[in-house]
């Protein structure tokens, strides 16, 4: 049997880090594709020249022609601009979204039984106009952000508690954007809900309101640290494990950006929830009750992510 085909749409920061996760876990045959002449090569290449090191059996190729993603398993988007300093996620919708339309369409015609999964910014707009642009079906196609916010939440979290990060879960849903939604109740220590914790004195709930707003920042936080592009290593490591669900047929149960219609009482959009990723892509939207104080803070980020869809169709008249 074949191996599974990659496509790596961008091979920056983030892609040149997923090919080397993808290869390291001999998760299939790996292409890197770019605008960029020689980039995807020379990335390609030199993941390729580690392989008798580390003992893995992958091909990578780079290229610029869409016709070598042809039967792509899956599909990894990181094409576009990341953010600099002082720049929000949102202020980069106007570049990256004709960048969506060249990928949807380099999908759509060469790889249209691909799982496919998003990390380009503003997130929860870009995978809706991705959506759009490949015409692939909406189970087929999702967004990574929330596995990367809740990992980030999980390590704050085992520091404070000074615990494993095995045993700490953690919930993150809404947009990736400054008004996600880090949720207190559904995360755990070895199943133990937070609330329980404060109250049970081995924190306080300033400490994890502290966290909360550090999870919020954290991609803020690695910008104004590294000054020239943002986070990779664990973005990357992030859409890999939701590759891995799908290959596999592991119906991990993920919070990422899926299509809701109806879903969480959100119609037609794209926004963190949690779901469950398996051989048939997305498989199922889990529906969790939140409370009143959730409820609202989930409303004010699908409200954001609302206004970044509507400013897609303002700027390309085919979306709307
Ligand atoms: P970077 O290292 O700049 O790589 C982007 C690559 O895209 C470059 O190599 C470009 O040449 C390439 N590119 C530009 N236009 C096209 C095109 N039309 N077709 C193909 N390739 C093209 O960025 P990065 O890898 O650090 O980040 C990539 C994206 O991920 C950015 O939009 C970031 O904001 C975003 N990001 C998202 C998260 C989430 O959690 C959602 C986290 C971190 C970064």
């Amino acid at each position: 049997m074949a191996r599974p085909k990659i496509a790596l749409i961008g091979a920056g920061q983030i892609g040149g880090t997923l090919a080397h996760l993808a290869a390291m876990k001999e998760l299939g045959d790996v292409v890197l594709f770019d605008i960029a002449e020689g980039i995807p090569e020379g990335k390609s290449l030199d993941i390729a020249e580690s392989g008798p090191s580390e003992g893995f059996d992958a091909k990578l190729k780079g290229t610029q022609d869409y016709a070598d993603i042809a039967g792509a398993d899956v599909c990894i988007v990181t094409a576009g601009v990341p953010r600099k300093p002082g720049m929000s996620r949102d202020d980069l919708l106007g570049i990256n979204l004709k960048v969506m339309k060249s990928v949807g369409e380099g999908i759509r015609d060469n790889a249209p039984d691909a799982f496919v999964i998003c990390i380009t910014n503003p997130l929860d707009a870009m995978v809706w106009a991705l959506q759009k642009f490949s015409g692939l079906p909406a189970n087929k196609v999702c967004g990574m952000a929330g596995v990367l916010d809740s990992a980030r939440f999980r390590h704050f979290l085992s520091l404070e508690f000074g615990v494993s990060m095995k045993d700490v879960t953690a919930f993150v849903l809404g947009g990736h954007g400054d008004t996600m939604v880090p949720s207190l109740r559904y995360s755990t220590v070895a199943g133990i809900p937070l609330p329980d914790l404060i109250e049970m004195g081995w924190t306080t709930k300033e400490k994890m309101d502290a966290i909360v707003q550090r999870t919020r920042d954290g991609g803020a936080e690695i910008v104004g640290l590294l000054k020239t592009g943002s986070a990779y290593y664990a973005p990357a490591t992030s859409a890999i494990e939701m590759a891995e669900a799908y290959l596999k047929d592991q119906k991990r149960v993920l919070p990422c950006a899926a299509h809701c219609d109806g879903d969480l009482g959100v119609k037609d959009m794209y926004v963190g929830v949690p779901t469950v990723i398996g051989a048939g892509g997305i498989e199922k939207v889990v529906n969790i009750k939140l409370n009143k104080e959730e409820q609202e803070m989930f409303d004010t980020s699908v409200k954001a992510v609302q206004g970044l869809v509507e400013a897609c169709k303002g700027i390309d008249s085919t979306l709307a």
